[in-house]
């Protein structure tokens, strides 16, 4: 009888956006889809492929490729430069929607997430089922496709989810391991390179099957302790299911740009503390608390600075984060100075759970926790903003450029 899935099994995913650069592109920009696009260095100049569209994969483009040899694959391809700040942005977009699934996510790259989903299955079905939550959010909130893995660790799940991309969602469960492993080819494990790829080829090594003959003793011998030790793990499929969410983000930061320059105090006022009540929530949703919150100011010849203060103790709470900003608004002389954008950030984050301050949090500070956790709660069901508290008054909309739009709702963002 072949084994059946246990509740008890740790279970990691990996996700992971199919030639990211070039999709967000595709999507943007009809003319794009469908067509052999590559993003990258200008024809003509030196310099690198950065990725491209799977079109154009047909012809043998591949990321890291000089440009001239990808001219000359296809000469017919559309050739873009990068834009770093919309991909960062689609990718901040990305991490929040996988937030819908599991707070508990690693951001590995841009493009690129463990999700720890052990505990989710009782309450979102079988781990196919929860791969292809994931990949559908993502492809109904921001028209993207990925490629989904999920194994007992996070080797398996990386393996699995490199093993059918585009649009791939592959599920090895702990006793299909072995047998997923096996025919794989050695250039696939992690930490094969230009100098282990000539000695994997001098001993006949080409699978992991072949690989797994090889004693701990032998392959210390040929690759050296470390390299040895990890080949011979991987080749048995031991790899850590650790995740680290705190990686995840090591700042969260909103700002609004004003359609024409502000100085009105009241207004700059309301702006800071909606943008204060935003970045807390996103943090309370992250579950970190912040250290440090940072005021960012732009004026209208586009100088932008930036002013910060460290807090005694960790915060997620609105109110303490916007008399901080507050604080350094009237401090550092911005007061009746016109303003072309208004920022608030916060860095120094830590897990909420495993903050030092629990030992000294107080009463009130931890029956504001519960309040806050109530409004989320709330707002998150009917609508950001529905409730908060009472001092201050909304910004008027028509007084800001706000950016980033998701499910038909406007959002200042840039974090
Ligand atoms: P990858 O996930 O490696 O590549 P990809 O998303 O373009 O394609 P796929 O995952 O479907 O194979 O990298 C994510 C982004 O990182 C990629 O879109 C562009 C950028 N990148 C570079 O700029 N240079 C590189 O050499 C690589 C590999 C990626
Ligand atoms: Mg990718």
């Amino acid at each position: 009888m072949i084994p059946m899935e246990n509740f008890n099994d740790r279970l990691v995913m990996h996700l992971d956006l199919d030639a990211f650069f070039a999709s967000v592109e595709q999507r943007d920009q009809a003319e794009y889809a469908g067509k052999p696009l590559v993003v990258g260095a200008r024809p003509g100049n030196r310099g690198v492929v950065a990725t491209c569209s799977y079109e154009a994969r047909r012809y043998g483009i591949r990321s890291a490729m000089p440009i001239s040899e990808a001219v000359k694959l296809c000469p017919h391809a559309i050739f873009v430069r990068p834009d770093m700040k919309r991909y960062n942005k689609v990718s901040s977009q990305v991490f929040e929607v996988l937030r819908e699934v599991s707070p508990v996510i690693e951001k590995a790259s841009i493009d690129e997430a463990y999700i720890d989903i052990s505990g989710l299955r009782r309450l979102l079905g079988s781990p196919r089922e929860i791969a292809m939550q994931a990949k559908q959010r993502i492809q109904q909130q921001l028209r993207l496709t990925c490629s989904v893995g999920v194994g007992p660790n996070r080797l398996i799940a990386k393996l699995a989810s490199e093993f059918r991309k585009p649009d791939g969602c592959t599920v090895i469960l702990p006793h299909e391991v072995q047998r997923f492993l096996d025919p794989m080819p050695i250039r696939n494990l992690r930490g094969v390179g230009k100098q282990t790829g000539k000695i994997f080829s001098k001993l006949g090594i080409s699978d992991v099957r072949t690989l797994r003959q090889y004693s701990l003793e032998s392959l210390k011998h040929h690759f050296g302790t470390k390299a040895g030790m990890s080949f011979y793990a991987q080749a048995r499929g031991q790899a850590s299911a650790e995740i680290r969410p705190a990686s995840a983000s090591k700042s969260i930061s909103k700002e609004t740009t004003f359609a024409v320059d502000q100085a009105d105090i009241a207004v700059l006022k309301n702006g800071l503390h909606t943008l204060s009540s935003s970045v807390a929530r996103s943090a309370r949703s992250k579950q970190l608390t912040a250290t440090v919150v940072v005021l960012k100011v732009r004026f209208p010849d586009f100088e932008t600075v930036t002013r910060q203060q460290r807090l005694p103790l960790a915060t997620n709470n609105d109110r303490e984060i916007f008399e901080t900003v507050w604080q350094l608004y009237r401090q550092n002389g911005f007061e009746h100075k016109p303003l072309r954008l208004i920022g608030v950030g916060l860095s120094g984050l830590q897990s909420a759970g495993e903050s030092a301050d629990l030992f000294v949090e107080t009463e009130q500070r931890i029956a504001q926790g519960r309040l806050y956790h109530a409004m989320d709660k709330i707002n998150s069901k009917y609508g950001a903003e529905s409730i908060g508290f009472g001092s201050h008054q909304k910004v008027s909309h028509d007084t800001l450029t706000q950016t980033g739009r998701r499910a038909g709702k406007r959002r200042d963002e840039t974090g």
